[in-house]
């Protein structure tokens, strides 16, 4: 099989390059890793030579490029065979939920941007965040109680979904206050995982500092 490699911005806030990258690892696929410094004077030289729409991430196999997320996650369960439930029905709801996240929560993502090295920042949720985090905790909850019997994930084992929603478990870590025993089971899950635990490591490493990501502290709060 030709080479894979995954070009991904900063690991510390590239919130869609997470999700491609925690699913291959998970699908144990061999990667090669490039950084693009997001919000560098070079950025846009450096992505408009690799991906087609200028954003990261952006996966490259032999000839075939393939610069969105979900397509990347997508492209990654076929390659394998694995990373989606094989029941058809927990399959149709497991790519809605992805596809519910990948399309939506503007305000979670706008208001509590992934941040993945800070915790115990406060920023207080809006009506409009309020709603957004209430159905991801309905989300979430339904998965667990409806597919959730065969293992501690969203759809018992490990799927494309729970990597959609990574990003959401950091950025509840980092801002969340109060959830419902169910979400903190969830996130305990999420953050156990050792795919997660090496991001966030990676993520401390790196010396780049987006100040318009850093929210919540005494310096930068959005107003209410
Ligand atoms: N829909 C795209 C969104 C990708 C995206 O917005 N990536 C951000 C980084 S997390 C980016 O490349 N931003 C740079 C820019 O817009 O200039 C996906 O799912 O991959």
């Amino acid at each position: 099989m030709a080479e894979l490699t995954l070009v991904l911005g900063n690991k510390n806030y590239s919130s869609w390059s997470l999700r491609p990258w925690l699913l291959m690892r998970h699908l144990e696929l061999e990667l090669a890793e490039r950084t693009l410094t997001l919000d560098s004077p070079e950025f846009a030289r450096e992505v408009a030579d690799c991906s087609p729409s200028g954003r990261v991430p952006v996966l490259h196999h032999g000839a075939l490029t393939i610069w969105d997320s979900l397509a990347i996650c997508e492209y990654a369960c076929e390659l394998t065979g694995r990373g989606l439930p094989t029941d058809a029905t927990a399959r149709a709801i497991a790519r809605a939920v992805s596809a519910e996240m990948h399309a939506g929560f503007a305000t979670l993502r706008e208001r509590w941007p992934m941040n993945a090295r800070a915790e115990k920042r406060r920023v207080p949720p809006t009506p409009s965040l309020t709603r957004e985090i209430a159905r991801i905790e309905t989300i979430w909850a339904d998965c667990r109680q409806r597919f959730g019997a065969g293992g501690p994930w969203l759809f018992g084992e490990y799927s494309m979904a729970d990597a959609m929603y990574a990003p959401v478990v950091l950025r509840f870590r980092t801002y969340g206050e109060h959830f419902t025993p169910s979400t903190h089971s969830y996130m305990q899950t999420a953050l156990a995982d050792p795919h997660l635990t090496t991001w966030i490591a990676a993520a401390r490493a790196e010396p780049w500092i987006i100040a318009a990501a850093e929210l919540g502290t005494a310096q930068a709060t959005l107003p209410g």
